[in-house]
């Protein structure tokens, strides 16, 4: 109250990664709470704004990347965000065996120049770091929580490593408002296209429409915790409206395997699925007409898997006040209908 009238402070953030799958719900997500919305986008030479078209207008949007500290600098001192979301990264798992040391600079150290652009501004904000689920390696069918020990099995999640424990150090030495939030697979119709989920779900239309013969994929059994994105973007908010930093699990609970979500995806256009051979002879065949949909293409398989990823959220449900709605069934028919529109 000042003189008897409200003060109404408008909080500003900054998004890095504001035009990928959470950049764009999350970008939503704050303006719905009457944020002032900063992000920063690459220079390419296609448009790559397809996510966040319809709010373009509202946003503040500037260029910038994650390889280039002057640039992280400058922006943070110009917008003197309250809150950094920081989202961006080379997020896909499989290509980062192809460019370990890009995804090095851009995931590691990149996480590392945006806490380094805090501290050298003495800004006054909170930060928000994308840390994953593949920090765990999932090799044992277990449930995963903050104290399950670490085992990244890919350059992607050697990196993630990296910016998880650089949260923790600037936080620690430099008393800075620093979070990880551990986040298991989240999907929606907005996920990038080589994501398995995704995948899938195109690649059924596609089938449906005769645009395409049939799916390749990699490793069938491979499980995963499969959230709803929308759903998991405003818990990134609610970690940084804590009165203390902390590092929390999100995640759903659920686990199914990629064999389960082909199945699940091709019952809503009334196929059903039989498994027929094994490894990479194996085969997915229509039951009804015989013709065979899925096949196994070892070009998907990575040089180390992440076999299972299963989520425990109790710290979340319980500080938070977190709890997904969304579980497998709904998030395969919400992303089917998207692409059978
Ligand atoms: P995404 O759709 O792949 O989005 C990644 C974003 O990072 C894009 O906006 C991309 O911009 C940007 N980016 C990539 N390299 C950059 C660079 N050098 N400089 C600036 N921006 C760059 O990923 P997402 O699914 O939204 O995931 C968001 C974050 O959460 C990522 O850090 C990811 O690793 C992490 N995460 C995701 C999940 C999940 O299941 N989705 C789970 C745990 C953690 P361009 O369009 O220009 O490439
Ligand atoms: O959809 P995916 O590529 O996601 P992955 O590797 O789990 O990584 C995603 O989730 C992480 C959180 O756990 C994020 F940190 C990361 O940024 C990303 O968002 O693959 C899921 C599983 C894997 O085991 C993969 O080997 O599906 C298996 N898979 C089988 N066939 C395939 C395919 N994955 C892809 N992308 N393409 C296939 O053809």
């Amino acid at each position: 109250m000042d003189g008897g009238k409200n003060i109404l402070q408008i909080k500003t953030c900054f998004i890095t990664g504001i035009n990928g799958q959470d950049g764009s719900y999350l970008a939503e997500f704050l303006l719905s709470k009457g944020y002032n919305v900063h992000g920063i986008i690459r220079r390419s030479s296609v448009f790559n704004t397809e996510r966040i078209d319809h709010i373009f207008d509202r946003l503040n949007l500037h260029y910038g990347d994650m390889t280039d500290s002057s640039n992280l600098n400058r922006l943070l001192k110009t917008i003197q965000p309250d809150e950094i979301y920081h989202l961006a990264a080379q997020s896909h798992v499989k290509v980062s065996f192809e460019v370990p040391e890009y995804t090095a600079d851009v995931d590691a150290l990149g996480t590392l120049r945006l806490l380094d652009a805090i501290r050298d501004t003495e800004l006054d904000t909170r930060f928000y770091q994308a840390s994953t689920s593949e920090l765990f390696g999932g090799m044992t069918k277990e449930l995963m929580n903050e104290q399950t020990p670490f085992h990244p099995r890919s350059p992607y999640a050697c990196a993630k490593l990296y910016g998880y424990w650089i949260t923790v150090n600037y936080r620690e030495a430099y008393n800075i408002f620093a979070c990880n939030g551990i986040l298991f697979n989240h999907e929606s119709p907005r996920r990038g296209k080589r994501f398995v989920t995704r995948k899938i779900c195109r690649a059924i239309a596609n089938i449906e429409r005769n645009l395409q013969d049939k799916l390749y994929l990699g490793n069938l059994n491979a499980m995963r915790d499969w959230g709803y994105a929308p759903e998991f973007v405003e818990c990134m908010w609610r970690l940084l409206q804590q009165k203390k930093p902390g590092d929390y699990v999100i995640a759903t609970g659920e686990l199914h395997s990629v064999r389960e979500f082909v199945e699940e995806a091709f019952s809503h256009v009334d196929r059903n699925i039989e498994w027929r051979g094994k490894g990479l002879s194996e085969k997915g065949v229509d039951a009804g007409t015989g013709r065979v949909l899925v096949e196994v293409n070892s070009k998907y398989l990575r040089p180390t898997e992440t076999e299972i990823l299963w989520g425990d959220a109790s710290k979340a449900r319980k500080e938070l006040g977190w709890k997904p709605k969304v579980k497998f069934k709904s998030l395969v028919k919400i992303m089917m209908d998207a692409e059978l529109c």
